[in-house]
């Protein structure tokens, strides 16, 4: 989108109208600190070659115009330097907003759901995802806006799990191993590794920082039961935050504890909130493990009460039915799930047959960083 006009603020700032009529304000010093020229930026890899005290204190602008392409040119004093900003560029990157971008909440690419997505869980098979890199991008954006997707067709293999945190990223080792074995164990040193139903849960919130994905994959599920359940943390926390603002603060204003002390030498310790959020209010991570919630010390007396009401409360949305999507592991089959959002559950399981699950935490941001790279190619593709 072009820039139609360009008013100069007193060279402090300047304001810019796009052909569509969206307008907002930029600083001076702001412009000169994302200026995009080669002195600034290296060409090569994009990286910033200034540091912020190499930009004089009170940079203005000279002079602004409108270039034939319908983008900004500005001339900065004192240093004499004239910098090209495309309007697209600059029209993404809009600072000078009546409501903040997160407007308190989540970021506009993930979608919060509930048992309404049963009918359509997210899927892919491991010979497109595989060797497909479009299948590729589609099973990652669908983790990215779920907060989890299934596999099918997984060679059933012990360590498979890991190949497929290859295709997109790097796996997190921990006490557990860089994979893990889940199944029914004598002298387990995890409830995970019982025969025991599991309420729904965030993996590891004693750690910090706390593993941000999980792959739980199938080697063979021919138990009674067993079957696994997710819960999108962000909608109940949601929900919980629609009912009553109270319960909502309480729970991400005061931190809990969480403790894992099962393995000889090993005594993780974290002290977190149950709803985390960043500083302007974005959601970002739900910790819920009622296995290693440790005792609560961080919230006042007076507090305590409510704060466990909300607790209560949040454990209910947790396992309202209309929350959960459900499925049982074939063998062959995995799921993947963002451990920082999504909760999961497995029911109790029983009688003759073998239940065996591998595990391992892949970590987000390479998962993220593959999505961005292939979407990346793919509006480059669609451009040729
Ligand atoms: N395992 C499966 O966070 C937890 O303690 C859940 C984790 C033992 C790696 C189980
Ligand atoms: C786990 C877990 C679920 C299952 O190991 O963390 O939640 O289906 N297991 O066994
Ligand atoms: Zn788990």
């Amino acid at each position: 989108m072009k820039l139609a006009r360009i008013d100069l603020l007193g060279g402090e700032a300047a304001q810019l109208i796009w052909s569509d009529g969206e307008t907002a304000r930029f600083h001076a010093m702001w412009l000169r600190d994302n200026a995009l020229d080669a002195a600034t930026r290296s060409p090569g890899n994009g990286q910033r070659l200034v540091t912020i005290l190499d930009i004089p204190r009170d940079p203005r602008i000279e002079r602004a115009w409108l270039t034939p392409e319908g983008d900004l040119g500005v001339a900065f004093r004192p240093e004499q330097k004239e910098v090209v900003f495309p309007s697209d560029w600059l029209k993404a990157r809009i600072y000078d907003l009546q409501e903040r971008r997160h407007a308190g909440w989540t970021s506009a690419d993930i979608e919060l759901w509930d048992t309404g997505l049963q009918q359509s869980v997210p899927v892919g098979s491991y010979a497109n995802v595989s060797t497909d890199r479009r299948a590729l991008g589609s099973w990652l954006g669908a983790v990215h806006r779920y907060g989890f997707a299934v596999m099918t067709d997984v060679p059933r293999e012990s360590g498979q799990l890991c190949k497929v945190t290859e295709l997109f990223g790097y796996v997190r080792e921990t006490n557990y191993g860089r994979w893990f074995e889940v199944r029914a164990e004598v002298n387990p040193n995890n409830l995970a590794y019982t025969n025991l139903g599991l309420q729904a849960h965030t993996d590891n919130p004693y750690r910090d920082p706390v593993p941000t994905m999980q792959i739980l994959a199938c080697l063979e599920n021919s138990v009674d039961g067993g079957d696994s359940m997710v819960v999108d943390g962000f909608q109940v926390a949601r929900r919980l935050r629609d009912e009553n603002a109270r319960a909502f603060d309480l729970l991400s204003r005061h931190c809990a504890r969480f403790e894992y002390a099962g393995s000889a030498g090993v005594r993780l310790r974290a002290k977190k909130p149950i709803i985390e959020l960043s500083p302007d209010g974005e959601m970002i991570a739900i910790r819920f493990n009622n296995r290693s919630a440790a005792p609560v010390v961080d919230v006042p007396y007076d507090d305590m009460p409510d704060f466990y009401a909300a607790y209560r409360r949040f454990a209910e949305i947790v396992e309202d039915p209309s929350m959960e999507v459900t499925f049982k592991l074939r063998p062959g089959e995995l799921f993947i799930v963002d451990n920082t959002r999504v909760l999961h559950a497995r029911k109790a399981f029983s009688g003759s047959g073998k239940r065996w699950l591998q595990g391992c935490y892949p970590d987000r941001d390479g998962l993220l960083s593959t999505l961005a790279a292939i979407e990346e190619e793919e509006l480059r593709e669609a451009a040729e």
